[in-house]
């Protein structure tokens, strides 16, 4: 099948060099200003922030082009209870041996318990789902290719897009989580990625003390001599 082709935006108005430099700058600094929380403010959020944000997800890259992703939005408060109560449910048998001592030993710093009020006290809930598989309008299966890779792209621009109109969010996988299979709605094909905890931290909000890794110790180069 012959390919169709059209112009993108960045190879008709290409950047100054400083113009790059300023906006990798900018967005860095912005990124790196990112905290994952997991106290939230009850404050709402409007759901017009969250719709376009995941529509910036959506923008991810995929394999195939098949965008293999769906995202459930929960604002409602008996929806957001019902999956507080399965998670905590999941959570308990975590925390009470399924993790293992080495999991709960590295998890340690971080002061996690199975208790998750978030999951009730935050506006909004996106429950993040990958599409194992397609189906055409006969209702044949479609293999899709690189899912685990595609959706958490897009995830990673969900993140991005909410931290940079000023939202807090919490990437949260209760484990198993295919309880949210079926408070969503969701069909068997599709799996559950993350539940992305989305509002405003609480007032005086505290994150662990932690560090991101050196530059030396993520980025190798490879350039010639
Ligand atoms: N899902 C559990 C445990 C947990 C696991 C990892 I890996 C974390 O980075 C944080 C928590 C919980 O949410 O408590």
């Amino acid at each position: 099948m012959a390919k169709a082709v059209e112009t993108v935006a960045h190879s008709i108005a290409r950047k100054t060099d400083a113009q790059m430099m300023a906006e990798a700058e900018q967005f860095y600094e912005l990124m790196q200003s990112r905290r994952t929380v997991r106290d939230f403010s009850a404050d709402p959020v409007d759901p017009e922030i969250i719709r376009l944000a995941v529509r910036a997800a959506a923008t991810a890259p995929s394999g195939a082009n098949q965008q293999p992703w769906a995202f459930v939005a929960i604002g409602d408060p008996e929806t957001k209870r019902a999956i507080r109560l399965a998670a905590e449910e999941e959570e308990r048998g975590f925390y009470k041996g399924r993790a293992g001592e080495e999991w709960l030993g590295a998890l340690a710093h971080l002061g996690t318990d199975s208790d998750k009020p978030f999951l009730e006290t935050a506006p909004w809930l996106i429950a993040i789902f990958a599409q194992r598989w397609g189906t055409d309008s006969e209702g044949r299966k479609i293999k899709h290719y690189y899912v685990p890779e595609s959706v958490s792209i897009a995830i990673g621009l969900l993140i991005a897009s909410l931290h940079s109109a000023g939202l807090a969010t919490l990437t949260h996988t209760p484990s198993p989580m295919g309880f949210l299979n079926q408070i969503c709605g969701r069909p068997d094909n599709e799996k559950p990625l993350v539940l992305l905890v989305v509002g405003h931290p609480a007032e005086n909000t505290r994150v662990p003390a932690i560090s991101r890794k050196d530059e030396a110790e993520v980025l190798f180069w490879k350039t010639a001599p």
